[in-house]
């Protein structure tokens, strides 16, 4: 299978909106948020991921090893702490986000030449596309 490994930028972003509104961020970071161009830096070393969210107005990092629960703490997010697990579903890295907000998680995968992530919360779901940079 694909490295998930190395540098992304953001090409397309599909209902970040809903997707914030679900976590409960304010309208003033919202308005600001959708209009980022994040860019991802996703680090394996065997089972120990780092993934580093990167832009202009805020950056975010998570740390985690497969299969390995974590205490999730959304840092400039939604600020909220998640008991969280991230395991391989076929080619796909499978977040669990288990905390206040329901069905909460995402997927990260390669197709091609893109990293797509998932992102779900309550019943909405945000689809983002990632070009290597
Ligand atoms: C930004 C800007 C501030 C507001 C919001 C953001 C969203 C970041 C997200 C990051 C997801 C990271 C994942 C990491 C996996 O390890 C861009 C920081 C809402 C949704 C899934």
């Amino acid at each position: 299978s694909v490295s998930l490994g190395g540098t992304w930028n953001l090409v397309s972003n599909d209902n970040f909106e809903g997707y914030m509104v679900a976590l409960g961020i304010d309208f003033a970071t919202r308005k600001i948020a959708s209009k980022l161009k994040p860019q991802k830096v996703i680090k394996q070393e065997g089972d120990a991921f780092t993934i580093q969210t990167f832009s202009t107005f805020r950056n975010y990092e998570c740390s985690f090893k497969i299969g390995e629960e974590f205490k999730d703490v959304t840092k400039g997010l939604d600020n909220r702490t998640c008991q969280s697990v991230v395991n391989w579903i076929d080619d796909r890295l499978v977040c669990v986000q288990r905390g206040e907000k329901k069905n909460r998680g995402w997927t990260h995968w390669v197709e091609g030449d893109e990293l797509h992530l998932e992102l779900t919360c309550e019943d909405q779901v945000c689809k983002q596309v990632y070009k290597r940079a």
